[in-house]
């Protein structure tokens, strides 16, 4: 498959499209590793110098499980991701660096102690299942892999995000982010506007909740709202629906540049990580792999492999067109 372009999008040829997995997977690594540091922080005006070890979270670390997960199985099985999730998380690394939320250990306990893939995370809080960003945050892979196919995307979406999240607002949170990254993918820098970005998102989304976050962040888009008004409006919490709209807005908000997009994501404080490595995994969707600041990838913890399952991932899509 060696079209020169996909969907009639001029320049989506192979070689774009390589750039855009990577900058969308690096970004993810990036954008956590940049907020790490400032993770549960008040939001700061300015990050002129941010701190960069390059040191990733669990955010990076379970979309590595989901890409490798994609890539080593052809396609989705769910028993196969969640035994991923399973050999890459180390409770030492859990504790010192990556920082699970609680509920992708307690799911990973109970599948170890016989529990299905499908059916552990409905045990989580009091059987209604988690609205954590836990689901969103890891999602950049199936955005990828299904960018130019809106059902089996939706799909995937929702299988993958039941492994740890089964309450309906963390699965659409993740929904609704995947759904932005393949947007990104499809439009071609400096093409993209903005306010159509946020109401094709807005009717692709099943949720009020999602439905109205995305119409507050378009006028919040028009009025150029100071930083703590898109934190009062948005959030910056852990719950899907406090992060997801907000990581959407910072991209939209800064669509010209990867580099503003996450620096101004970590700025408003609260979860920086996820909400940081959200608006990368859509920056760097749009922008490709060469927008992102070399010095950040040269940096980054495992980006040579991050990389290399980005292309991967690429070579399933073209074997599956
Ligand atoms: O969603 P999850 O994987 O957490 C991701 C966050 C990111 O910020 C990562 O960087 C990492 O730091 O953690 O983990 P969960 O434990 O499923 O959800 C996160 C938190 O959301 C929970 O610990 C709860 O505080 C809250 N939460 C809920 N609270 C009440 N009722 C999630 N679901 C519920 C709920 O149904
Ligand atoms: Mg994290
Ligand atoms: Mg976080």
């Amino acid at each position: 498959m060696q079209r020169g372009f996909f969907l009639g999008v001029p320049g989506l040829d192979v070689a774009a499209l390589r750039l855009k997995f990577r900058g969308s997977m690096l970004g993810t690594g990036v954008g956590d590793a940049l907020g790490r540091p400032l993770e549960g922080g008040v939001f700061r005006l300015v990050v002129e110098q941010p701190e960069f070890d390059g040191r990733y979270t669990d955010d990076t670390e379970m979309m590595i499980g989901v890409a490798e997960s994609l890539v080593e199985v052809g396609g989705f099985d769910g028993e196969h991701m969640a035994r991923t999730f399973m050999r890459n998380y180390d409770p030492d690394l859990d504790r010192a660096v990556r920082r699970y939320g609680p509920g992708p250990p307690t799911v990973f306990r109970l599948i170890e102690r016989g529990e299905r893939w499908d059916a552990a995370s409905r045990r989580l809080f009091g059987g209604e299942g988690s609205f954590g960003n836990g689901a969103a945050m890891r999602i950049a892979p199936v955005g990828l892999l299904y960018f130019d196919e809106p059902e089996a995307l939706r799909k995937i979406t929702e299988q993958s995000s039941l492994i740890t999240h089964a309450h309906p607002l963390g699965v659409e949170g993740a929904v609704v982010q995947a759904y932005a990254v393949a947007l990104a993918v499809k439009s071609k820098p400096p093409s993209l506007n903005p306010r159509e970005f946020l109401e094709e998102l807005e009717a692709f989304t099943r949720e009020e909740v999602y439905r109205e976050a995305l119409r507050e962040a378009a006028l919040l888009l028009d009025e150029r709202a100071d930083r703590r008004k898109v934190v009062s409006a948005l959030g910056n919490g852990v719950e899907a629906f406090r992060s997801v709209p907000t990581a959407i807005y910072c991209f939209a908000a800064n669509a010209e540049s990867f580099e503003k997009t996450v620096l101004y994501a970590i700025s408003l404080g609260g979860d920086t990580d996820t909400i940081g490595a959200m608006a990368g995994a859509i920056s760097g969707a749009y922008h490709g792999e060469e927008k992102i600041p070399s010095e950040w990838v040269r940096k980054l913890e495992n980006a040579d492999y991050i990389a290399s399952l980005a292309d991967r991932l690429l070579e399933l899509k073209l074997k599956q067109q």
